[in-house]
């Protein structure tokens, strides 16, 4: 095991933790980078176990420790893709008409979560902080408070916060406001996050906000604060530019658009493609004929959900490539395959426009790395879903669109395509000010800084 620091290691918990070597980029390797700054121990799930035995396997060793905690396949079924993938990723993502309770699941999700919090009420160091990440742990806390365990604990949530109508959608509403309040610090990605935190504690009787903008319940204060996240600025604009160049097969003049995402139904694909169709739709004869590349692997596949996002694209490329398609030109071409990050790099680099149009995005990593990869002198334009997290910082330089109106949605395509050079730059300059000064290092310090400054406090044991 690393040497414990003076001043408390930082205990980080995240559903994927990475068995061998670090990936560069993403947020992977920040909390890497940051656990190497702090010292500490980095918890997630192993893959796939026999029995659900308690305690940590360690799985590496560096300036801070690794470990898994057990999962088994009935586990992996309700707790992760039943659960957390098939209950609260739907809901938090405005889309309750996609829940799906199974019976068991909401138990999968109990034990996993008293799981991790033994795990770590038994090596946690009493100056440790711990930072637990994104929703499929939101009962850590309260359960490590109910073990007697004092420390100062941080929720950082990547997705974003159902509105209050939603959330009453989840059988286990009631419980929500303790679970939140046993944290010291809950983050969210965007300030309109806050908003719908504040409307849920607002239905909690027992809740009370304090003159700050804190909470006060059971006894114990927590903040809720917005932290957007950032990309590795630098490092992406060096993987851009150093990135081997693609044989993309397109005439010189034609213009590249790109979308790059998970393919989920978050992400608003299907739209995205109907707005690029009504975009071909109106172009007048003579102009260049655009590409757009749409690169989407699968994830999830075993939620039925996943599924029917994938055939209903495939059935929009299909559709509008017949109606546009000619001998020498397909105007989307749909990728499902992995692209490795440093090719990705070199697209976003290529693309005369992205095209981040998410319904629903806690934050929306890509809009961020498309403007880091661009080059200053020649860049492309990000166009922006308000409904995406990174909406809120990016909206001076973004063109931002509603993706569900087709038709201003298509209008803003054509803006992209005919957007002269100075306004490109301009637009960008702003943008990568941005996405530079507000960088992942900001964000990480950001967090474990405000979570470090909480003032300490009680157990609060028993608080239902
Ligand atoms: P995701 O939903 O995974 O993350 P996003 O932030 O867009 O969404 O992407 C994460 C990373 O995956 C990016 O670095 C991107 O380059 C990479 N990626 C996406 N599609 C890819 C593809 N097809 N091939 C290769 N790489 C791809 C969740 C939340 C987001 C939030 C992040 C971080 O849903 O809203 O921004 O966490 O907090």
């Amino acid at each position: 095991m690393a040497d414990r620091p003076k001043d408390g290691r930082l205990i980080v918990v995240s559903n994927r933790i990475p068995k061998g070597d670090v990936p560069s980029g993403g947020l992977v390797f920040a909390l890497h980078e940051a656990l190497m700054g702090a010292g500490g121990l980095w918890i997630g799930a192993a893959d796939v176990t026999e029995t659900a035995e308690d305690g940590l396997t360690p799985i590496g060793s560096d300036a801070y420790d690794r470990a898994t905690f057990a999962l088994t396949e009935a586990e992996h079924e309700g707790y992760y893709l039943g659960y957390a993938n098939s209950v609260l990723w739907p809901l938090f993502h405005h889309r309750p008409d996609l829940l799906t309770f199974a019976e068991g699941d909401f138990d999968a999700y109990v034990a996993v979560n008293k799981r991790v919090a033994r795990a770590i009420a038994k090596i946690a160091g009493s100056d440790d902080l711990i930072w637990i990440h994104d929703y499929h742990f939101l009962m850590v806390a309260h359960e490590l408070r109910a073990l007697g365990v004092t420390n100062r604990i941080g929720l950082f949530l990547h997705i974003p916060f159902p509105n209050p109508n939603d959330i009453m959608a989840l059988p286990q509403v009631a419980m929500l406001p303790s679970w939140l309040a046993a944290h010291d610090v809950v983050g969210v990605q965007t300030r309109r996050d806050v908003v719908s935190v504040r409307e849920t504690m607002r239905h909690d009787p027992k809740a009370q906000i304090l003159n700050d903008g804190t909470w006060i319940r059971d006894g114990r204060t927590f903040a809720v604060l917005s932290f957007p996240i950032g990309i590795d600025a630098e490092g992406f604009e060096i993987a851009a530019r150093e990135a081997p160049t693609v044989d993309l097969q397109m005439a010189p003049d034609a213009p590249l658009l790109l979308g790059v995402d998970r393919l989920d139904y978050s992400k608003g694909l299907v739209h995205r493609f109907e707005a690029f169709d009504a975009y071909l739709s109106a172009r007048k004869p003579g102009m260049p004929r655009p590409t757009f590349i749409q690169i989407a692997p699968g994830s999830r596949e075993d939620v039925a959900a996943y599924k029917e996002i994938r055939e209903d694209l495939e059935r929009a490329a299909g559709s509008i490539n017949g109606a546009h398609a000619d001998l020498d030109w397909t105007p989307i071409r749909y990728i499902r395959r992995h692209v490795d990050r440093d090719r990705i790099a070199g697209l976003y680099r290529r693309a005369d426009a992205a095209l981040v149009t998410p319904l629903a995005d806690g934050m929306n990593l890509v809009a961020k790395e498309f403007v880091a990869a661009q080059d200053p002198d020649d860049p492309g334009v990000l166009i922006l879903s308000h409904f995406a997290g990174a909406a809120e910082q990016m909206e001076a330089g973004a063109l931002l669109v509603n993706p569900f109106d087709r038709a201003s949605f298509a209008r803003a395509i054509r803006q992209a395509v005919e957007m002269p050079l100075e306004e490109r730059k301009s637009r960008h300059a702003d943008l990568r000010a941005g996405v530079f000064a507000q960088d992942i290092d900001w964000w990480t310090t950001n967090f474990i800084d405000r979570l470090r400054a909480a003032p300490g406090q009680g157990p609060n044991r028993g608080a239902a």
